[in-house]
């Protein structure tokens, strides 16, 4: 082997060893460059005489173009390779089912009140919101409840540790009643005279407030109340709205409702609403599904109206309740749990 098949092989072996294309331009130099081996045999073929150089130069330009082969064929490997870990980096597997944006869904006390709402509007019934913090006078006082009685104590309403700009203490609303009042007070004081008031026919859905916490109670639950009030209005209107409600809300005929006497500081009379499914898993069971009464006349005077001339019905159901009956739903706690196992079957 002569000294160039040498050089060449020694070339080859060099840029084999390049592992990155840094080092194979250094390689590169160590032959090619300015001083490079192939570099200084083209400069030493001046010293050689005239009849050699022709041939000696030919040998040297084949072994040179060899050392520029191995190069560029090692360049090009090393480009393949870094663009073939380049895409296994980057693999897409394209047969991959595609990711699906998650679908949300109302939570099943949402979509109840939503029902509550759409029922009650077709039957005329406005919806008002309002505070959840309350002041006594509208949570108790106006509602007919004596300076003592127990629903204002501490055992069970929360207060906040603030007065109003009166001076009066805050509390969250035990119940949604408040709303109907600001709502009846509002009605009333929009018509100077009252010869030609409309009525008032409201519901009041929203969270309410109780110091209460045990497998069936939250001390957060939800209620909405109704008030209508005009003056010819009696129980068996209060009847027959409750008999299209509680159909509509079942989606039942197959129904029966029941009054029991009861009593509440705001209704006198008072009752208890029961209904019972002559059908169903809840066939021929008595269950409790609202409160209700005549609105007692101390309250239509906290309105601004005459209880001579005002009379109406109010009642209260809660939402949460209706829930479990309507969808099957056993556990309240399953409402605060977040767990889409539950959450995902109500879409
Ligand atoms: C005004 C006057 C009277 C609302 C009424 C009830 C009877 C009642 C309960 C049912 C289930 C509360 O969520 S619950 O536990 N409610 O029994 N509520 S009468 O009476 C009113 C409302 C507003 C101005």
């Amino acid at each position: 082997m002569n000294d160039l098949d040498q050089l060449v092989q020694a070339a080859q072996a060099d840029f084999l060893q390049a592992g990155a294309p840094a080092d194979l331009e250094n390689a590169k130099a160590r032959y090619l460059g300015k001083a490079g081996r192939v570099t200084e045999l083209l400069k030493a073929l001046g010293a050689l005489p005239p009849e050699e150089k022709k041939a000696r130069g030919a040998e040297i330009n084949a072994a040179k173009q060899h050392v520029e082969a191995a190069l560029n064929a090692r360049r090009q490997a090393l480009a393949d390779a870094e663009l073939a870990s380049q895409l296994k980096a980057e693999s897409l597997d394209v047969t991959l089912p595609g990711r699906k944006r998650g679908e949300g869904g109302l939570h099943p006390v949402s979509r109840t009140m939503e029902r509550i709402e759409a029922i009650f509007g077709s039957m005329g019934f406005d919806v008002a919101d309002g505070p959840e913090i309350e002041t006594d006078w509208y949570s108790f006082t106006a509602l007919n409840n004596p300076e003592n009685h127990p629903a204002r104590s501490m055992q069970d309403t929360f207060y906040v540790d603030m007065k109003d700009a009166e001076g009066r203490w805050l509390n969250l609303r035990p119940h949604t009643s408040p709303m109907q009042v600001r709502h009846a007070r509002a009605h009333a004081a929009k018509y100077a005279s009252q010869a030609d008031m409309p009525e008032i026919r409201v519901i009041a859905p929203g969270r309410t407030y109780r110091v209460d916490s045990d497998a069936t109670h939250s001390p957060m639950f939800h209620q909405c109340e109704g008030l209508w009030i005009g003056e010819n209005v009696s129980f068996k209107d209060l009847k027959a709205v409750f008999n299209d409600f509680f159909r509509n809300f079942f989606e039942t005929d197959d129904l029966q409702l029941r009054f029991r006497p009861s009593f509440f500081p705001f209704t006198e009379p008072s009752a208890e609403v029961d209904i019972a499914f002559s059908s169903g898993p809840l066939k021929g069971r008595w269950l409790e599904v609202a409160g209700s009464g005549q609105v007692h006349p101390n309250v239509v005077r906290n309105f601004g109206l005459d209880p001579e001339r005002y009379i109406g019905f109010a009642f209260g159901m809660g939402p949460d309740r209706l829930t479990m009956l309507r969808y099957g739903v056993n556990d309240l706690r399953l409402y605060f749990e977040c767990d889409l196992r539950f959450l995902s079957q109500f879409k």
